[in-house]
C-alpha cells in the first residue's frame, strides 16, 4: 500500500539522518563545521553516504590477538621498487618523502611521514587474505584515511579515491602499481594509511614508508610504496581503465571478501 511504502521510506530517511548525525558527532563535531559541507558535498550526498553505512555490508573485518600474529608474514609483489627517485627516498630514510594528495579536494595538499604520524592513529590486527590463496595476520599502525580526505575536503563530484605508487609492478605490463577504491571503502575506519606493521617501522619489503590497508578486500587493492592519492569522478581514463594494476590484467575491481 502507498501509505505503507510512504511509512518505511520515512523510517529509512529517519535512520539515515540519525547515523549520519552520529557519525558526524563522533567525527571531530564535524556537524558544526563547515568542512562537513567540503566533505560531504551535499544533504542527500550525506543521506547516500549514511544509507550506505546502514546497509549489511557496512561492518568491520574481523580484528584478532597478538597471539594469532603469523611468525611470518609474506611478501608479495614488488618487495623493492626498481624506481631511482623511490631509492634515493629510501636511502634517506624517507625524510623527503611526501605524500601528494590531490585532484577532486577543496586544498590540495602534501603530507610528510612526520605529518601522518602527528595525526591519530588507528591499530589493528587483521588478516590480509591474497588471490593466490595464502593468508597472513598482521599488525598495522596508521592514519584513518577518512581523516586525511576530511583534512582536504573532497569536492562533490568525488566518487573514487586512487592510490598511485612508485614501483613498476610485477606484471609484464609498463604501467606503475595503482589502485582505487569508492568513498565506501575509503571512509571505511578499517582503511588506513599505515606506516607501522607489527610495531616496527614498515618494511620495504611490505611498502615502506606507507601502504594501504582496506581490511574488507584482497591483498591486490592495498597499495604500497604509496606516493600520490588523487580523488576522481571515474578511473576510466586512467592507465587501463580498469581502477588498478591488476584490474587492468582482468582482476575484479570490487575486491570484497
Ligand atoms: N605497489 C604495490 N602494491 C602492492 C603490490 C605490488 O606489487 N605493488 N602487490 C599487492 C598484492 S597482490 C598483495 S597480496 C599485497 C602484498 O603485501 P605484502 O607484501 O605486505 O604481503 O600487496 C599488494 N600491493
Ligand atoms: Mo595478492
Amino acid at each position: 500500500m502507498p501509505t505503507n511504502k510512504f511509512g518505511r521510506r520515512r523510517l529509512v530517511a529517519g535512520a539515515a539522518g540519525a547515523v549520519g548525525a552520529g557519525l558526524l558527532g563522533g567525527c571531530d563535531r564535524l556537524s558544526n563545521n563547515a568542512q562537513a559541507e567540503n566533505v560531504l558535498g551535499s544533504a542527500a550526498r550525506l543521506s547516500q553516504w549514511a544509507q550506505r553505512l546502514l546497509s549489511p555490508k557496512q561492518v568491520l573485518a574481523r580484528e584478532y590477538t597478538e597471539a594469532d600474529l603469523s611468525p611470518y608474514f609474506k611478501p608479495n609483489g614488488s618487495q623493492d621498487p626498481d624506481d631511482d627517485d623511490y631509492q634515493a627516498l629510501a636511502d634517506k630514510n624517507f625524510v623527503d618523502w611526501k605524500l601528494d594528495v590531490g585532484g577532486l579536494v577543496q586544498r590540495p595538499a602534501q603530507f610528510s611521514l612526520a605529518d601522518l604520524r602527528a595525526m591519530p592513529a588507528r591499530t589493528q590486527i587483521t588478516r590480509h587474505d591474497c588471490v593466490e590463496g595464502w593468508s597472513c595476520i598482521g599488525k598495522w599502525k596508521g592514519v584513518q584515511l577518512g581523516r586525511v580526505l576530511r583534512q582536504v575536503g573532497l569536492q562533490p563530484k568525488a566518487r573514487y579515491v586512487v592510490f598511485r605508487c612508485a614501483d613498476q609492478g610485477p606484471g609484464s605490463s609498463a604501467t606503475k602499481y595503482y589502485e582505487s577504491i569508492d568513498l565506501h571503502a575509503a571512509f571505511h575506519p578499517q582503511t588506513i594509511l599505515a606506516y607501522e606493521m607489527n610495531d616496527q617501522v614498515l618494511p620495504v619489503a611490505h611498502g615502506a614508508p606507507v601502504r594501504v590497508r582496506v581490511e574488507r578486500q584482497l591483498g591486490y587493492k592495498m597499495a604500497k610504496y604509496l606516493m600520490r592519492i588523487q580523488l576522481v569522478e571515474s578511473f576510466g581514463d586512467i592507465e587501463g581503465g580498469r581502477g588498478g594494476y591488476w584490474e587492468d590484467e582482468g582482476y575484479a575491481w570490487y575486491a570484497g571478501i
